[in-house]
């Protein structure tokens, strides 16, 4: 006698996982299991990194991660695995996201670099990537140490910081935010991989910039650069960190509205209407003075203080695909009747070439 088949059982019961404007879980835009040390800041910026992306409803495959070599560098495995990614050669992730970028416009490049990766070896690409202007955000994870290769300083290594040996530095420091805003760089904001609202509001802002966003983070090496004599620890960044504002972020499609007593915050409109609140914690401090945040940082490191917050922007100056004349499809997909010469102009070049 033929039996009917057991009922299905019952959906489990419970909440609906909490979903972002895309319709996706926090779950899609988290990435492999981190290999990195327990406790290295690199991966507290990572998860920062994954809560940006799903609260601002960023479509993980329009992303592309960038980066180079180092423990810092290593990251982008550790967050948003739906994305695009490439991991350049040591230094070079710079003119890797310009070509990506350049090829495909709507792609957001998210770079991800260490202090080596940037002001060591990379310092050159560095440089011709801030004073340009290209859609980018890009992150260095800040230990002043070669962490991958085992604590070697780098070159934002401050003056008399003592390796685990007692060994003290004694070359000056590259400061990267105030070498970007001298080159021209349009965001240049600084924070700690322990400042979870700063840094999330600082990653938001910079998503919804539309040139260069460099975000220098201090992010502690456990291993290597978290001992008494470390300028770069976070029991140095607990005492030495001096916040210039309290930063927000209100993205566009959210229209809220909160009232401060008049001259107490500065807001920017970004260009796609998106705002950065910047409640004043110093009263004369503007960021959109370039003289001035180079002198405040460079007066900040006099006192022994790491000054954190939005330094500097113009969300208005223009990018370089603008500065470039590119044209709004993206050049990756243009059909070759588009990109190339037809036989009759090339053979007219030809002719009056002879
Ligand atoms: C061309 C080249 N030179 C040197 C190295 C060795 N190397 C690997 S990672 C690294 C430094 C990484 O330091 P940083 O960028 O600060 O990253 P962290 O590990 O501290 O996060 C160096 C020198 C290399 N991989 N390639
Ligand atoms: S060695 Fe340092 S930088 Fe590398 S993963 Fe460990 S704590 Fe992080
Ligand atoms: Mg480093």
């Amino acid at each position: 006698m033929a039996t009917s088949p057991p009922a299905a059982p019952p959906p489990a019961a419970g909440p609906a996982p909490k979903v972002n404007r895309l319709g996706l879980s926090v779950l899609e835009y988290r990435g492999g299991k981190t290999t990195l040390c327990a406790g290295c800041g690199h991966n507290a910026i990572s998860e920062r990194i994954v809560e940006t992306m799903y609260e601002l409803g960023v479509q993980p495959e329009r992303v592309a991660k960038l980066s180079g070599i180092g423990c810092s560098s290593k990251s982008p495995a550790y967050f948003m695995s739906r994305s695009h990614a490439f991991n350049s050669v040591h230094g070079r992730m710079p003119s890797v996201a310009t070509g990506a970028v350049l090829a495909n416009r709507t792609l957001l490049a998210l770079g991800i670099s260490g202090d080596g990766d940037t002001a060591s070896i990379g310092i050159g690409q560095f440089v011709h990537l801030m004073r340009r202007n290209l859609p980018m955000v890009y992150v260095v994870e800040n230990n002043g140490v070669y962490g991958l290769t085992k604590g070697q300083f780098s070159a934002t290594a401050d003056v008399g910081s003592t390796l685990k040996g007692g060994v003290a530095n004694e070359l000056p420091p590259i400061d990267v935010c105030a070498m970007a805003i001298q080159l021209g760089a349009t965001y240049v904001a600084r924070s700690f991989s322990g400042d979870k609202r700063q840094l999330s509001a600082m990653l938001k802002a910079a998503v919804a910039h539309r040139g260069t966003a460099m975000l220098d983070v201090v992010s502690p090496c456990v291993t290597f650069n978290d001992h008494e004599g470390s300028t770069k620890s976070y029991a140095y960044m607990k005492d030495h960190d001096a916040p210039l504002q309290e930063v927000s972020f209100i993205p566009s499609y959210e229209n809220i509205e909160v009232a401060y007593e008049p001259g107490t915050t500065f807001d920017v409109t970004m260009h796609d209407g998106s705002r950065l609140r910047l409640r004043k914690l110093e009263e004369d401090y503007d960021p959109t003075d370039r003289i001035r945040a180079v002198s405040r940082l460079m007066e900040a490191t006099r006192r022994g203080e790491v000054l954190t917050g939005v330094l500097f922007v113009d969300p208005r100056a223009p990018t370089f695909i603008e500065s470039l004349r590119l044209v709004d499809e993206p050049l990756a997909t243009l059909p070759p009747e588009k990109t190339r010469p037809s036989r009759a102009v090339l053979d007219e070049i030809v002719a009056r070439l002879r």
